[in-house]
Order: structure tokens, then C-alpha cells, then sequence
């Protein structure tokens, strides 16, 4: 099995990103480690802080946002980065050529009943005329990604990642202490019977979603003709990668459950990484007006509608919005 940066190196990744994506690497192994130390060493439940986004955070969110910040910062690599947990974004080295965005522990709520987590991150090319204090930086549609990518803390730790080549999987090998590639060129199956929302949502989506949805679960005597299951993990990390692993749809779609917040899912740290991968895989990314990821960004911590997965069933999905 071949090593990450000989990888890297085949697929022709420029030698300054695949140092940056060596750092982020770094402190993924050390985020797995605590994750996993974290009922011993004290790292349960939650502090008695919220995040920009008023969510409450969990202990492990905030060690795993201060190592991933750290890391990054030190290394050099980096003009900006852009965190889930942090209220703006933070600058970094002023001839840093990158900003980095991520969720350092996606699927909080997972954390305390030991299931999946894990941590995304989206990399673009740093404006050079803009200083790296200016949060302008962020400004840049994910269809400008130069690398996305997340690390599952599952029963193997597993790096998903593309740098518009292709979506791979990686596996961490704890005998050498880092990413061995085992599988090249994933591709999402374009049909499927198989779908994730929160169902515990229903009444509050738009009459489109209520329609699919209804569809999919009248099964092989609706107007589908087929079965199909379900299945929500509550991290999308975990989602999406059932979702590249077998097939499926995957969806966090608007809702009037709070009249201030429509969407749930954020553009930087889930949507616009987790499009480019299942793009790269060749599934279909979208919101139910557009591509997700020639979304222009207006806010670092926007949130949006996501409809992704397999791209005959994403198709099919948004032609209920175009009745
Ligand atoms: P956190 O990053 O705050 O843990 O949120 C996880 C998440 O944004 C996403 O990973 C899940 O798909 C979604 O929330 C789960 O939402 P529900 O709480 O509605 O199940």
C-alpha cells in the first residue's frame, strides 16, 4: 500500500500543499488519539461555553480546535484560518500561501455515546492583496478549493481526501504512524436505495421535500416502485462517508423550525469540502437552486441547504423543486 506523499506526488500536488496537508495530518493523529483517550482523560461532555453559532460546546470540540489552530499556525503554511468553534477567522503568516477552514470535531453530539466523529478541512490558494487579518479572505466559492478532505475516528481512522483528482481513501497505519492509500478513485453508485435526513424534521420542510420524501417511503407501492432504507448518523462525516462507500442521498434540507435559521449545515466546514469529494466521485452536490459549490460565500460561518450523494437520486430529488 502506498504512503500519502508518494500519492500526493503522483497525482502532481505542488510540494507547498502537500506540507500543509502533512500538517493537517499531524494534528488529525493527535485529535484521534485524545478522541480516543477521551473517557480516561476527562474529555467527556461538555464546558460551559457556546460557540459563535450559540451552540454549546463539548470539551473535546474545544481541544480538538485548539490543536488543529495551533498546528496550523505554527507551521508557517497558512495566511488565515477559519474555524467552526472560532468567532472570526485568524490570521496567520502574512506570506502564508493558503487558508485553511474546518469543523475540527463534526458530529459533537456523537462524542458522549462513543460513535462517530470526525474532522473536516477545505484549503484555497490565499489572496495575495489581501492582508491576512481580512476576513474577505474567506470570500471564495468552493469551486476554488484546492484540497478538501475529512478524517474519520471511526473503528480505523480513515483520511478521505481529493485534491481535484479524484477522491481517495486513506488508512491510518498506527505501526508506522501515518496515511497508507487503500483505495483509488472512489465512485458513489449513480442509483440508489438508500437515504439520510432527519426525519424528526418532516413537518417543518418545504412542500418539495415533505413530496420526496412521502415518495421514498411509500416504497415499492408508490409511485417509485422500489424500497427504500434509511439511514442518519448524525455526523455528516459518517453520513457521507456511507454515502462514497455505497450510494445514497444525503440531505439537510431548509426548514421553518426557527424562522432565523433556515439551514443547518455550514458552507465552509461541511457543505463546500464534502461537495468537492463527492463531486470528485462522481456524485452530484446541490442546494435546491444550484450547485453548492459556485455558492459565493458572504459570511465565514453561512449556512446552507445540501442535497448530495448519487446523482441519478439528487436529480430526481431537485425535480420536485421544479414542479
Ligand atoms: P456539529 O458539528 O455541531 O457536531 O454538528 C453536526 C452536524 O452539523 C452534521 O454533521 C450532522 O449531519 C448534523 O449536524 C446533525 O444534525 P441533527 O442534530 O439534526 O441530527
Amino acid at each position: 500500500m502506498q504512503r500519502l506523499a508518494p500519492a500526493l506526488r503522483a497525482d502532481n500536488v505542488p510540494l507547498d500543499l502537500i506540507s500543509l496537508i502533512k500538517t493537517i495530518l499531524a494534528a488529525t493523529k493527535e485529535i484521534s488519539f485524545r478522541v480516543s483517550q477521551a473517557q480516561l482523560g476527562g474529555l467527556m461532555g461538555s464546558t460551559l461555553d457556546e460557540n459563535i453559532q450559540g451552540e454549546v460546546q463539548k470539551k473535546l470540540d474545544v481541544v480538538a480546535n485548539e490543536l488543529f489552530k495551533d498546528i496550523l499556525l505554527e507551521s508557517g503554511f497558512v495566511k488565515a484560518i477559519s474555524s467552526e468553534e472560532e468567532d472570526t477567522s485568524v490570521a496567520g503568516e502574512d506570506n502564508g500561501k493558503f487558508i485553511v477552514s474546518f469543523d475540527p470535531l463534526d458530529g459533537s453530539s456523537n462524542i458522549d455515546i462513543n460513535s462517530l466523529i470526525g474532522t473536516i478541512f477545505s484549503i484555497h490558494k490565499a489572496k495575495p492583496e489581501l492582508a491576512a487579518g481580512d476576513p474577505d479572505q474567506f470570500k471564495q466559492a468552493g469551486n476554488t478549493q484546492v484540497c478538501a478532505g475529512y478524517v474519520l475516528y471511526g473503528p480505523s481512522t480513515m483520511l478521505v481526501m481529493t485534491t481535484g483528482k479524484g477522491t481517495h481513501f486513506y488508512v491510518l497505519d498506527r505501526t508506522h504512524g501515518g496515511y497508507l492509500l487503500v483505495e483509488r478513485n472512489v465512485q458513489v453508485p449513480v442509483d440508489t436505495q438508500e437515504f439520510a435526513i432527519n426525519m424528526s424534521n418532516q413537518r417543518f420542510w418545504q412542500a418539495p421535500m415533505q413530496n420526496y420524501i412521502n415518495d421514498l417511503l411509500a416504497g415499492d407501492t408508490g409511485p417509485r416502485g422500489k424500497n427504500f432504507n434509511m439511514r442518519w448518523i448524525a455526523a455528516m462525516v459518517g453520513d457521507i462517508h456511507r454515502v462514497l462507500t455505497r450510494g445514497g442521498i444525503f440531505t439537510y434540507p431548509a426548514d421553518n423550525k426557527d424562522a432565523n435559521k433556515p439551514y443547518k449545515l455550514r458552507l465552509m466546514y461541511e457543505a463546500n469540502p464534502m461537495s468537492f469529494l463527492i463531486e470528485q466521485a462522481g456524485g452530484m452536490a446541490m442546494t435546491s437552486e444550484g450547485r453548492i459549490m459556485d455558492m459565493e460565500p458572504s459570511d465565514i460561518h453561512q449556512r446552507v441547504e445540501v442535497i448530495m450523494g448519487s446523482k441519478n437520486e439528487v436529480e430526481h430529488c431537485l425535480s420536485y423543486y421544479k414542479k
